[in-house]
């Protein structure tokens, strides 16, 4: 039973229930979002001059706050209200009787049905989709603020299982430090040691003998006599590494505790080999970014891998491995374009540069339709192609790899997608990074599918999706809001929990939020490329003049649209891909609509092209257009520059220094943003940023402290918050300093690449340990994502190749 509005019922705010009731009847719209629902309460205040105190803290307003959803059907209100994180409940209110009941999760999506008219008890119920049961195997988080910390909850489960039942687990643990070797040669223990108890009085031996030894010795001097007790390489590079290490395994085996549980597992070398899947193109190290789809996840992606290899060439050299010449690879593992519009795109093979050995790997679609495997195809289109891209990755993998990869990491649907198709067949850990989950992005994308399916291909993405983030061993999101959303606002992956697709299916349990797979673990920045403008000595002049007369005054009609009238202004800066969710045309609206942001700033945009002949893309081509209209209709000429360029990597860091100098501001007005790498690049530069407050940014930057949020749906709001600061800055000469050294230093304490990849590598060997044991229990629901796969995703993977075929 819902107390928020019993509270409202028990009260004397009965008669403004109801009077809030009919002006939700008066609206256009039967079926009312979060920011319609606020909207109308404040049009109801307004009407009935309701006092602050009523508008701020009534019983009404807290009923009003936790809702996210009303929906109108007839007489009847109904309410889904989320009265805290990852929780939803919904109700059937009759606003004149005051009268209310709670409807459950499978009522609620026929409602929905009911309300776009695909609602069909005559022809038998639909498909219920539902997870639930199969996350009996696992450990779940109970309270909220916890979702997201899996691995923690994880150790503490798992020591506490080993505490116990310690004779069970002993066995698992001994089982599993077998199970490592490299190349052939066996690591960690040898067949000398023969059971658990075995194991467990043979570490108090080792411990005797290296304990005696000085501490700096090095591995290979004591290796012969270590291993006479058991032991083979991987347990540290020195005596005192390699001590340490057993004392650790020692301590578990007597009195299991987590840290002690995560140092070990930690330690143990069991990673060599990584695959990062990123499919769709343009992957490339060179000319891509900008492109339609191809934006942060290439670059995440590419930073990941370099930090990755310098973390795994670490860890190594404390196992003590470098001396067996044991050398990590990692293979980013993408789609080749044969037709690659001068990208590097077609070759099969390419080199990460500054590394070792990482790689970028290319596999063809194949051969089915040549319009579409032999060029870029938008990742909407994808789907037709990736079951056979996924057997013939998996071919060349192993040829790469001379063996099995050690883990396998998917990126954005396509990419978890083939990495669960990959897991299942090799029986190797997965993880997921869903970069971005377009079900949140696209407003009503399922309710709509049907309408939408023609441009967007929902039906096979979500179900990808839930294959991939369930079958997933763990998941790895940039943000909490990612998962679990905020105390006002759902989740991405929460999302997922339930909804409907009508005539397809209704999922009752999508998503398991409160498992243990869920970790936070945020990307950073490169940080030889984007830095803090005031670090003069390390930056070209060459560079800072070519790039300030391009920003600001060369004439290059191939390139740059737009003159200034006055160059000297501060730029108002922003940087995006020209897809309809990033909003650059919203915000050259906004600037167009406010003369006086025009007084104050000259609008600076970078964004992809300046041509519509130049795209196949139907978002950018819109965009192209809206944007010469706004132009156009605000007569903007002067005051705006727009750069269709693709910057070299050295120049897209150094444009932010450039904007810094001339005490520029970065704004970015996605309508959402999955978390947003901008955001990052723009304030280790040192540039006061302003962005979004729909999705990551939104946990990036902490408000009025180290840059500010904007409500891209509200201009005038925006203009507001953009003059406030410029007259900020006027009055106090120090504000714009303030705000951009806070911008730098909340870059280099929370999101580094450093912290990243040493907190993914200790969750890949964790979950890698948990898998193993938790196998079997794993198989049901494995089964389970196989049949939605095979019985759902394949035919209309199938239905789409034939039309791609017929076009
Ligand atoms: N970017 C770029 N040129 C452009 C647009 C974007 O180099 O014209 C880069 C930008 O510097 C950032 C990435 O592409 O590194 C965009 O990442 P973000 O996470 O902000 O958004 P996404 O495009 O992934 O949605
Ligand atoms: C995709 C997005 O849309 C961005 O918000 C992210 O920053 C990027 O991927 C990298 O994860």
């Amino acid at each position: 039973m819902s107390q928020l509005i019993q509270a409202v019922l028990n009260s004397d705010e009965k008669t403004d229930l109801r009077q809030f009731a009919s002006e939700v009847h008066n609206q256009p719209e039967r079926y009312l979002l979060r920011n319609d629902i606020l909207s109308v309460f404040d049009t109801f205040c307004e009407k009935y001059e309701k006092t602050p105190a009523f508008q701020l803290s009534s019983r009404l307003q807290k009923l009003i706050y936790y809702t996210q959803e009303i929906l109108v059907e007839d007489e009847n209100l109904y309410l889904i209200i989320r009265p805290k994180i990852a929780s939803e409940e919904a109700y059937r209110l009759d606003p004149r009787e005051l009268v209310y009941e709670q409807i459950q999760i499978d009522e609620l999506l026929d409602l929905r049905d009911r309300f776009v008219g695909h609602y069909h008890p005559q022809e038998g119920d639909i498909l219920e989709i539902d997870f639930r049961p199969f996350y009996d195997y696992s450990p779940v988080i109970r309270d909220p603020k916890n979702i997201g910390r899996g691995v923690q909850y994880l150790n503490r489960y798992l020591s506490s299982k080993m505490f116990e039942g310690p004779q069970q687990w002993l066995f698992s643990l001994f089982s599993f430090l077998k199970l490592h070797s490299y190349n052939g040669t066996q690591l960690l223990i040898n067949q000398r040691i023969q059971s658990p108890e075995h194991l467990s009085e043979c570490v108090k031996q080792a411990i005797s003998l290296v304990g005696g030894l000085p501490p700096e010795q090095p591995y290979p001097e004591f290796r012969f006599n270590f291993q006479e007790l058991g032991f083979e390489p991987g347990w540290g590079n020195t005596a005192a590494r390699v001590l340490e290490t057993l004392e650790m395994l020692d301590e578990l085996i007597d009195s299991p505790d987590d840290q002690v549980l995560e140092a070990f597992i930690s330690r143990i070398p069991m990673i060599f080999k990584i695959v990062l899947v990123s499919i769709h193109g343009y992957f490339g190290q060179e000319g891509v970014l900008g492109r339609p789809d191809t934006g942060g996840q290439v670059v995440y992606v590419l930073d990941q891998a370099k930090s990755l290899e310098k973390q795994l060439q670490e860890d190594l050299q404390f196992a003590g491995l470098d001396t067996l010449e044991v050398q990590p690879k990692l293979i980013i593992l993408s789609r080749l374009i044969p037709n690659s519009e001068g990208t590097l795109c077609n070759q099969r093979l390419e080199k990460v540069h500054a590394t070792d050995n990482v790689w970028i790997l290319r596999v063809p679609f194949r051969e089915l339709n040549p319009k579409y495997t032999q060029n870029w195809i938008s990742r909407f289109e994808i789907w037709p192609y990736l079951e056979t891209y996924a057997i013939d990755a998996e071919r060349e993998l192993l040829a790469e790899f001379r063996g099995l990869p050690d883990l396998i990491v998917g990126n954005y649907t396509d990419g978890n997608l083939v990495a669960f198709l990959l897991s299942r067949r090799l029986g190797v850990t997965q993880c997921n990074v869903a970069h971005a989950l377009e079900k949140s992005k696209y407003l009503f994308s399922n309710l709509y599918w049907q309408d939408l399916e023609e441009q967007y291909h929902f039906s096979m993405q979500f179900t990808a999706d839930l294959i991939a983030m369930n079958a997933a061993n763990f998941i790895v999101t940039s943000t909490y809001q990612e998962i679990a959303g905020r105390p006002d606002t759902i989740g991405q992956y929460e999302s997922y929990r339930s909804f409907t697709m009508p005539d397809l299916y209704h999922v009752v349990y999508g998503a398991e939020l409160f498992s243990p797979k869920f970790n936070v673990v945020p990307p950073g920045v490169n940080e030889s490329v984007y830095f803090p403008f005031t670090r003069h000595q390390e930056r070209t002049p060459g560079d800072i003049d070519r790039l300030e007369e391009l920003l600001f005054t060369l004439e290059d009609p191939e390139h740059v649209f737009g003159h200034l009238d006055n160059p000297g202004k501060p730029p108002l800066f922003s940087m995006a891909r020209l897809d309809r969710i990033k909003n650059l045309t919203g915000l050259a609206e906004c600037f167009g609509q406010h003369p006086q942001l025009q007084d104050h700033y000259n609008l600076i945009l970078v964004a992809g092209k300046l041509r519509t002949s130049d795209s196949v893309d139907h978002e950018e081509i819109n965009e192209i257009e809206r944007l010469y209209r706004i132009i156009d209709q605000y007569n903007l000429h002067g005051k705006i520059r727009w750069l269709g360029v693709r910057f070299p990597k050295q120049d897209s860091g150094e444009i932010y220094r450039v904007v810094a100098d001339h005490k520029g501001i970065f704004v970015q007005p996605a309508l959402f943003e999955a978390f947003g790498l901008t955001v990052l690049e723009a304030m280790i530069s040192g540039l006061p940023t302003f962005a979004t407050r729909f999705g990551g940014p939104l946990e990036i930057i902490r408000d009025g402290i180290d840059g500010f949020y904007i409500n891209p749906t509200h201009n005038e709001e925006i203009a507001t918050k953009l003059l406030e600061f410029a007259k900020e800055c006027a009055t106090n000469p120090d504000y714009w300093q303030q705000i951009s050294e806070q911008a730098i230093e909340r870059v280099y304490t929370t999101y580094t690449w450093k912290i990243h990849t040493s907190r993914l590598l200790s969750l890949a060997k964790i979950y890698g340990f948990w898998n193993y044991t938790s196998r079997e229990k794993r198989e049901d629901m494995l089964r389970y994502i196989e049949t939605i796969f095979y019985l759902l995703y394949k035919p209309m993977a199938k239905k789409l190749l034939a039309k791609h075929m017929d076009s």
